[in-house]
């Protein structure tokens, strides 16, 4: 070996050597746990803390522990505004566990130059399965069936006019924000031999809405139209309570609402009064304004309201991959490397579901 290969060598495995003691010297912090095998590589790395007290961790408590800490994983019920990211001095990566990313103050963090990275993708086909799923037992009354048989009313075999649900077949699906998790709930929708409409805020490529089917409307025309409108939607301030008790209004008496994006999107107030008053015929609701739902939520004592605890992305193989992800993201983004998913513009970015 010459001389020059020699310290070339040398040169490697020092940079190799001071990479990994500087990353052991690293803290990061985690405001819930992860998958086991997740937080095993994460300590193989950091100084990690894994805050286990009740969630969501107080604002107060955030911010003393982010303090002295180089990294942070967290999630969507956590407010990373930009008291949390400026207390953190040193802080240089927010890896969150989700493909939505309105929880943190992106513009603050990037302003820092710290590296916000988030995990869509992996969870697009379980949302669309999800929205899928919600759409199926609304139209065939599903909770309905199993409400019955569990408070043992079921007691006549019925008849040809009782327990009526609605063909999926032929009925007109809005999606509102066709992004991945859209685009996939379009692509089954197709399945079911559903019709389709959309309203994105960039429209589509031709060849796009060819090999989906779906035809561009605005957003009113949307909700006019459709049998049942499903939610794709980012959060962000165009899009807080966007769905109000005019667009509500403005659909079809017998149609559906299904959200499986953000609660915030939907006015919760309007939507309640759309469904006391029947002004549509019913409801599916994975999110809410503010979660866990209190138990005075009028929602709760709606029959025409089907409701799922937040789990759009709930499956073993999806968490798993999130996990993965999170914790490859975090890891990139501390050696100073492009992430997986890296989060770059300000709320309103239009891939991000
Ligand atoms: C959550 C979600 O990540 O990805 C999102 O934006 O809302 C969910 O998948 C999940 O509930 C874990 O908190």
């Amino acid at each position: 070996m010459c001389f020059n290969s020699i310290l070339l060598h040398r040169l490697v495995i020092n940079e190799f050597l001071y990479d990994l003691l500087s990353a052991f010297s690293m803290k990061i912090l985690l405001t819930r746990s992860l998958h086991d095998f997740a937080v095993k590589e994460l300590k193989k790395r950091y100084q990690v803390e894994i805050y286990t007290g009740k969630v969501p961790i107080s604002k107060d408590l955030l911010i003393s522990k982010i303090k002295d800490k180089d990294g942070l994983i967290c999630y969507p019920y956590d407010k990373i505004d930009s008291d949390v990211i400026n207390a953190g001095a040193k802080l240089k990566a927010i890896s969150t566990f989700s493909v939505g990313y309105n929880h943190i103050d992106v513009n603050t963090a990037l302003e820092r130059g710290i590296i916000v990275s988030y995990t869509p993708e992996v969870l697009t086909r379980a949302t669309a399965d999800l929205a899928m799923t919600l759409m199926l037992s609304l139209f065939r009354r599903v909770s309905e069936g199993d409400a019955l048989i569990r408070k043992k009313a079921w007691r006549t075999i019925f008849g040809p006019y009782e327990f009526l649900g609605t063909d999926l077949y032929g009925k007109t699906l809005g999606i509102f924000g066709m992004g991945r998790i859209g685009k996939a709930v379009a692509k089954r929708a197709l399945g079911f031999e559903m019709k389709l409409l959309y309203h994105n805020r960039k429209r589509l490529s031709s060849q796009e809405e060819k090999s989906l089917n779906a035809r561009y409307v605005s957003l009113d025309e949307l909700f006019r139209r459709s049998d049942v409108i499903s939610i794709h939607a980012p959060y962000t301030s165009q899009t807080h309570e966007i769905v109000n008790l005019k667009l509500l209004k403005s659909m079809k008496k017998a149609s559906f609402l299904i959200n499986t994006a953000r609660g915030k999107i939907i006015n919760e107030k309007d939507l309640v009064a759309a469904l006391k008053k029947k002004i549509i015929a019913g409801a599916a609701l994975d999110v809410f304004q503010n979660e866990p739902i209190s138990a005075s939520n009028p929602l709760i004592g709606l029959k025409n309201v089907l409701m799922t605890p937040h789990i759009g992305s709930a499956t073993i193989e999806t968490r798993k991959k999130m996990a993965e992800i999170t914790v490859k993201n975090l890891v990139l983004s501390l050696a100073r490397k492009k992430p997986i998913y890296q989060v770059k513009v300000e709320s309103g970015h239009l891939d991000q579901f």
